[in-house]
């Protein structure tokens, strides 16, 4: 029986026990101390015979495979070690993908990637087509791949963690929606950090599909040199493949012919981001079989995902929206973009070395308050004020309560507090649906 060493006990690491225990001999081990782990985790993986190593980590000789959770970097000496004596490295997303009979859509990018994932598990289930949701989305692939189907299509929402070690992963239609800087502080260059979105297209050969964003010159490059037929989108104006938007209407075309799907207008989910991702995911379903009519169907129903430009509530004439996803300065671009009202912004968070300044110049005098929180509070706030903005408009606040406490205090009818952090949001949550929902319960909790 091969040795295998999960790292990670989390989402992933739990759900690769899970998959791999009965054919193999399984250890696991979290750099945490076991007090700092659920309780119910350890003692089930302890009444399943798994070997649990807490804190310092074991001896890297002697293990035939090291599967690693997505928040584990390669580059960890542990990992290093293991591989010179002979460990095969692994991911869970590998291991899933090599347990799995289903068909992979695997959905990347900066930004947008739930949405357009949950968009294609939607279009899939409306054309009556079996599928699974499941990757970086929040469900580890590991938990849903065991009873899929060769005909299951498995709708994937990938990291470019989880791609540094998905060596033999294939899917058979790939999409890439975006690449701005993210995740520096893993990947060190934002080369490598863009290698690795392109690398969810290197297995792929003729007859696979590798969809890409029109408007992103990483995105172009790569499909350049992409084997699979490269399949574009584009927001601003007709294309001769792929799905594109046309006088405020959505069409998918393919060799045979083209489809309408939709108006713009009709979409729920507001934003050119928004129109990007209802294209991105029109065509990742449609050259995986999905039929027009589905598609369309799921776009004008489709009312967007949870800590995603989420309103909240409004109190007081003043709205409450989570952007808890805002976790790179791109993506809370977006949300600053899709607001047409006065903001109080609450931002900051876990250090992952992003440049804030573009962030702080797409405020365009929408942004009337700054409050902050997190290990990126202080730089945030020197960034802002090299921008140009107001010292006495910045607040430090030692958590969410306060940041929504002082928000409430300081917003007028009309105005909107956004929770757009353009951080992670480690270091004070495990993850942003945690602090989305943090965000949710003391904004709910306010009078009206
Ligand atoms: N750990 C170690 N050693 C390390 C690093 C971590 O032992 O060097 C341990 C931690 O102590 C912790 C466990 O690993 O107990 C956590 O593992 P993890 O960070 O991989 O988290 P999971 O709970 O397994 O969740 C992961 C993804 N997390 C990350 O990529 C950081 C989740 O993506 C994903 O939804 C889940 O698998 C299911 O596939 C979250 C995310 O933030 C949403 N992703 C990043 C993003 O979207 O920007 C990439």
């Amino acid at each position: 029986m091969d040795k295998i060493l999960i790292i990670g006990l989390g989402r992933s690491g739990l759900a690769a026990a899970e998959l791999l225990r009965n054919e193999a001999s399984v250890s696991i081990w979290d750099s945490k101390p076991e007090e700092k782990l659920n309780k119910d985790d350890v003692a089930l993986l302890r009444s399943q015979g798994i070997c649990c190593y807490f804190g310092d980590a074991p001896d890297a000789a002697g293990w035939d495979k090291v599967v690693l959770s997505p928040g584990v970097p390669v580059e960890l000496p542990f990992v290093r070690e293991a591989r010179l004596n002979g460990a095969e490295i692994s991911g869970e997303l590998e291991q899933a993908y090599e347990h799995c009979r289903g068909r992979f859509i695997a959905i990347t990018g900066t930004n947008g990637k739930t949405t357009v994932t949950t968009l294609v598990g939607e279009m899939v289930k409306a054309a009556g087509l079996d599928c699974r949701v499941a990757g970086n989305i929040g469900i580890p692939l590991a938990s849903l791949c065991a009873d899929a189907g060769p005909d299951t299509l498995m709708v994937t929402e990938v990291s470019s963690f989880q791609l540094e070690t998905a060596d033999r992963f294939h899917p058979f239609v790939s999409a890439v929606l975006n690449v701005t800087p993210d995740h520096l502080d893993r990947h060190k260059t934002f080369e490598r950090y863009a290698d690795l979105k392109a690398s969810v297209t290197k297995n792929q050969t003729k007859g696979d599909y590798f969809i890409y964003n029109y408007s992103d010159e990483h995105c172009q490059r790569t499909a350049a040199y992409c084997k699979a037929r490269a399949v574009p989108f584009f927001a601003d104006g007709e294309l001769a493949f792929g799905a594109f938007c046309l006088d405020g209407r959505l069409f998918v075309r393919d060799d045979e012919g083209c489809a309408e799907l939709c108006r713009a207008d009709e979409l729920q989910i507001p934003g050119h981001h928004n129109l990007e991702n209802a294209l991105a995911a029109a065509a990742c379903a449609y050259f995986a079989g999905v039929p027009a009519d589905a598609i369309s169907r799921t776009l004008r129903e489709f009312k967007g995902v949870e800590h995603r430009i989420e309103l909240i509530c409004e109190r007081k004439g003043v709205r409450y929206i989570n952007d808890s996803k805002g976790t790179n300065p791109d993506s809370s671009i977006k949300a600053i973009e899709a607001v047409n009202t006065p903001i109080l912004l609450i931002a900051g968070g876990y250090e992952k070395n992003s440049d804030f300044t573009e962030f702080i110049e797409s405020f365009n005098g929408k942004v009337k308050d700054l409050l902050l929180i997190g290990a990126t509070a202080k730089r945030f706030a020197d960034t802002a004020i090299d921008c140009g903005f107001p010292k006495d408009r910045i607040f430090f606040c030692d958590s969410m309560k306060e940041c929504v406490q002082k928000a409430s205090l300081l917003a007028e009818k009309g105005d909107t507090v956004l929770l757009s952090p353009a951080s992670a949001s480690w270091g004070m949550y495990n993850n942003y649906e945690e602090r989305g929902d943090d965000f949710r319960r003391l904004a709910l909790a306010l009078d009206d």
